[in-house]
């Protein structure tokens, strides 16, 4: 499994909206198939394994790192393609919680007397589809917020000027991060202020599905000749629903949302108009007012901070803004998932504790 799970991640780049699914067919020791989904619309990962076991696939054991599907989507179902090659045991990661399969995989292949097993690596094979679950699950994508700091925990001057404050090879590290995604959320603020351009750019000959870049812009202000307007990646401004539009923004992708109570975009709608769309991971680059905004609403699942080892002094821009605590017992906690050094800086993953 864990070697199934390893070819799954060679589809991290480029399987969404679909999940990352790897898959080894064995007997014993001995290795006589290996798969995994490289795209949407090409065969799923059992397929690939299955011709390339051949005959021989009679009578071993397929390990798959998400159960196999029973609908007819845009290939044909891979419990029937199991039971045909007349595969022994099938052993599962995790279940598919997708309505369509949702358990009839598994029922599929027990009908048709495959011993099956469901659980081995579910957590290692749940965390690398974790956007495909929250989308399945909750009806709204895994949100990672990326954020870059000094160590005293400013993200720019008081003038604004950010760049740069990671170096390179942590800016390189967030292309892979933006190249999970299947969206990267902004704010019409960080638009103005720097004229990002929100897309992926990976060594040359690395392929990737372009995320959406998704702007959070309530009174339509991204200006005409804005980057994240060109067309190298699909784009789309959600604004509030009595915005007028100016007609620079008429032929762009536009989506109304209503207001929170705070007069700012409900930023859960925004989620959800997202998942939709098919959305499993978002990828947040903006300011301290979005970020901080996810995070309250409990929206912000990951943070994903660089830490770089410069000082900018009290005058600085914060990270987050966040509601003044009254008491140091509402402090948040977070609790940290992973950590490592990129290049000179140091990179925290951590998840707020619930
Ligand atoms: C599998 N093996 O390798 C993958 C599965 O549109 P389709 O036909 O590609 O179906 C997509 C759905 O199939 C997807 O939402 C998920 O439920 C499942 N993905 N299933 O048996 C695979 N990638
Ligand atoms: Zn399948």
């Amino acid at each position: 499994m864990a070697h199934a799970l390893r070819l799954a991640e060679r589809g991290l780049h480029t399987t969404q909206p679909n999940p990352r699914v790897g898959c080894v067919i064995a007997r014993g020791d001995t290795v006589l198939g290996t798969g995994w989904h490289p795209r949407a619309g090409q065969p799923h990962a059992e397929i690939f394994a299955l011709r390339e076991a051949g005959d021989a696939a009679r009578g071993a054991t397929a390990y798959v790192t998400l159960e196999p599907c029973a609908h007819h989507g845009r290939t044909p179902p891979c419990a029937d393609a199991l039971i045909a090659a007349g595969v022994g045991r099938v052993v599962i990661a995790h279940e598919d919680p997708f309505d369509k399969v949702d358990g009839a995989g598994i029922a599929r292949l027990r009908d048709a007397g495959i011993g099956v097993q469901v659980g081995l690596m579910r957590d290692a094979a749940r965390e690398l589809n974790i956007g495909f679950f929250s989308r399945i699950e909750r009806q709204r994508p895994w949100v990672r917020v990326k954020l870059a700091m000094s160590l005293d925990g400013r993200t720019a001057l008081a003038d604004g000027s950010s760049k740069w404050i990671t170096g390179d090879a942590a800016r390189a590290d967030v292309q892979r991060w933006r190249a999970r995604s299947s969206a990267i959320l902004s704010a019409s603020g960080t638009v103005l202020a720097d004229d990002p351009h929100l897309t992926v750019r990976l060594p040359e000959g690395e392929a990737f599905v372009p995320p959406l870049r998704a702007i959070v812009d309530t009174r339509l202000r991204t200006p005409a000749g804005a980057h994240v307007l060109d067309d190298s990646a699909p784009t789309v401004l959600f604004h509030a629903d009595d915005a007028s539009v100016p007609t620079h923004l008429s032929g762009v992708r536009r989506a109304a949302i209503r207001r929170d109570d705070g007069g700012g975009l409900d930023l859960r709608a925004v989620l959800h108009w997202l998942a939709r769309e098919d959305v499993n991971e978002v990828h947040v680059e903006a300011g301290p007012v979005l970020c901080g905004a996810l995070l309250a609403a409990g929206l912000a699942d990951e943070l994903l901070v660089y830490i770089a080892p410069i000082l900018l002094g009290h005058t600085g821009r914060p990270m987050l803004n966040l509601p003044p605590l009254d008491d140091m017992a509402s402090r948040w906690k977070l609790h940290t998932v992973d950590r490592r050094q990129v290049g000179d800086d140091m990179r925290l993953q951590l998840r707020p504790t619930r």
